[in-house]
């Protein structure tokens, strides 16, 4: 079985379920939406954000869900940790990445105060550096925090493709500034080296 998904150039969520597929040898039938028509994505799922996932009667919404649902699908190679407590250590970033990594810039691309967002976007990047320190990803191994975190932080280190308009990618490139030996940009290097599908 080949997943259908709905997508839109440059987008962050999308690149992860791409890089998932990716690491586990699985095709994807794209089907490329315009960003200012979503109609074929509300016709199919309700709603008008992209990933969608379509698989035989199955559509799936939220990047989140999709990652899980490729993980539990498609086990081998696996994006998880087999061990129960590495494996809601991974989760646990995840969740926080989703929930509270994601209000700083999102402030400041909807014109909120910049202080205050800033000055978290700054310590969030030392976390990462942290969880770099002596390892190659995130959590050890390549799997789902990397591909949860990678679209969003590739622009400290590799800023915004040409053509890209999207705001809130260019608050990703402009309040992430990395020295230049942070571990961060062989991080992202090592990582955009990952097949996609
Ligand atoms: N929580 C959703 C968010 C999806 C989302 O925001 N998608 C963006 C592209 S990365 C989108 O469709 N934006 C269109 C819009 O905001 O109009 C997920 O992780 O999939």
């Amino acid at each position: 079985m080949t997943p259908t998904v709905y997508r839109i150039p440059f987008s962050t969520n999308v690149e992860r379920v791409a890089l998932a597929a990716g690491h586990k040898g699985l095709a994807i039938d794209w089907i490329d939406v315009d960003a200012d028509d979503r109609s074929p994505v509300d016709a199919v799922s309700g709603q008008a954000l992209v990933p969608v996932l379509v698989a035989d009667d199955e559509v799936v919404t939220d990047s989140p869900v999709i990652l899980e649902w490729l993980e539990e699908r498609f086990p081998e190679p696996p994006l998880l940790p087999a061990e129960p407590a590495r494996r809601a250590e991974v989760r646990v970033f995840v969740d926080w990445f989703n929930r509270i990594w994601k209000r700083a810039p999102n402030a400041i691309a909807d014109g909120e105060p910049t202080a205050g967002p800033a000055a978290d976007m700054r310590a969030h990047l030392e976390l990462f550096e942290s969880l770099l320190d002596g390892r190659d990803y995130l959590f050890g191994a390549f799997g789902l925090a990397d591909v949860t975190a990678f679209p969003f932080l590739k622009y400290a280190s590799i800023g915004c493709a040409s053509g890209d308009a999207e705001a809130f990618h260019h608050v990703l490139a402009n309040y992430q500034t990395l020295r230049e030996d942070s571990p961060i940009h062989a991080w992202v290097a090592r990582v955009d080296a990952h097949p996609r599908s």
